[in-house]
């Protein structure tokens, strides 16, 4: 990511989101008087006007006093939820996960409170099999039109009936490039016993399994038991080099040097990077992932018809630029593009070129197959 325009940056991004007590730089830039409201960006951006505010014309409804909203942790703007409080008059009860599996683990084991969650791709696809989602009432949600064609028309949710993207990324490695002066962009990286005790794996049971399959040349959707017990003790060996695992700590372990190679999503390594010049990210050459993370309803929920306003209100342009700005992950929304940062939007880390992108790929739903990750995963980590 280019840095000369760092403090512009902080400036914009804090006025959509807000200052983050976590980000020392902001405070840095707030003490030197850089922060601007966010109804001054939006002004300066928009005329201060915003697209549709309301389900008008939707399924109708009537707002609860309450929404519950069940996200992955360091993903959203700081302005995000209460732009919304204010607009709507309605409380969003904020909670947070790290990892697919126990976003599905809290629902599969009868957690009915949450009106939004935020699975990744395949996971919508596991989830629709378990019959875990409601179809979403898309009258309500009319700023879906918003959206890149190839968000409309996803291949686990053609036409967004169960799922609104949110956000998606690529996935790779942050690593220290004072610490790591040797780093080349392989997954080896990960294994390398000079720096033992400060490399980091997530804790996620088909990512994890993923960078062990590529670094075999096998692919993250095998179901051959024979490959995936091959990438078992692969990841046995690699156990005595980790600091640990973790999907939601390494964002501050890298910015404060704890750790130095760190299996990371994209944005979330350039959030530690806006905190420490050093920390850089890259995709492997062996290949990787991306994804994209979408809103969904569960069974249950509370309060739909609130979810469904709340959804719409996150693809208007302003509000889903001001995510990207602010935790560096690609918007799924075209129209939000007028305002995103321009840096943002041409920097290769965040929206990789054809070329990097032809090597990544989706993981896929494996039906009973799963099973063999599951288990696998559940010796790795007694291992
Ligand atoms: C948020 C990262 C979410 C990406 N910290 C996982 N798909």
């Amino acid at each position: 990511m280019k840095r000369l325009d760092k403090e512009l940056r902080v400036m914009v991004v804090d006025g959509l989101g807000g200052p983050m007590t976590r980000r020392g730089f902001i405070k840095r830039a707030g003490a030197a008087g850089l922060l601007v409201g966010a109804s001054g960006f939006l002004a300066a951006c928009g005329g201060g006007e915003t697209t549709t505010t309301t389900a008008a014309g939707g399924g109708g409804g009537e707002l609860a006093k309450e929404l519950y909203f069940y996200n992955w942790s360091d993903y959203i703007a700081e302005e995000t939820i209460p732009t919304f409080q204010d607009e709507f008059g309605v409380k969003v009860v904020y909670d947070n996960y790290s990892s697919n599996d126990t976003l599905l683990a809290k629902l599969q084991s009868g957690a009915t409170g949450y009106d939004i969650i935020v699975p990744t791709d395949y996971m919508i696809t596991t989830m629709l099999g378990l019959d875990l989602l409601q179809e979403i009432d898309l009258a309500n949600v009319p700023n879906v039109a918003n959206l890149y064609q190839r968000f409309r028309e996803a291949p686990f949710d053609p036409g967004n009936k169960y799922s609104i993207p949110w956000q998606w990324g690529t996935t790779g490695i942050g690593y220290n490039s004072v610490k790591v002066p040797d780093f080349k962009p392989s997954w080896d990286m990960l294994w390398d016993e000079k720096y033992k005790g400060k490399i980091t794996m997530m804790n996620e049971i088909r990512d994890v399994f993923a960078v062990a399959l590529f670094r075999l040349g096998y692919s993250p959707n095998t179901i051959d038991p024979k490959e995936i017990e091959e990438a078992k003790q692969m990841l046995i060996a690699q156990k005595p080099v980790l600091k640990h695992y973790t999907s939601d700590t390494y964002i501050d372990e890298l910015a404060s040097e704890d750790s130095w190679l760190s299996h990371g999503w994209s944005g979330d390594v350039l959030q530690a990077q806006m905190e420490n010049e050093a920390v850089l990210y890259a995709v492997p050459e062996e290949g990787s992932l991306t994804w994209v993370d979408c809103m969904c309803i569960p069974k249950g929920a509370p309060s739909k018809y609130t979810a469904e306003v709340f959804m719409n209100y996150i693809q208007q342009p302003e509000v889903a630029a001001g995510i990207t700005n602010y935790v560096y992950y690609a918007s799924p929304n075209e129209k939000a593009e007028e305002f995103i940062l321009p840096e943002i939007l041409d920097d290769p880390q965040i929206y990789p070129p054809q070329e990097v992108m032809d090597k990544l790929t989706f993981l896929e739903e494996l039906g009973t197959d799963t099973e063999l990750y599951n288990a696998a995963y559940q010796e790795l980590r007694a291992s």
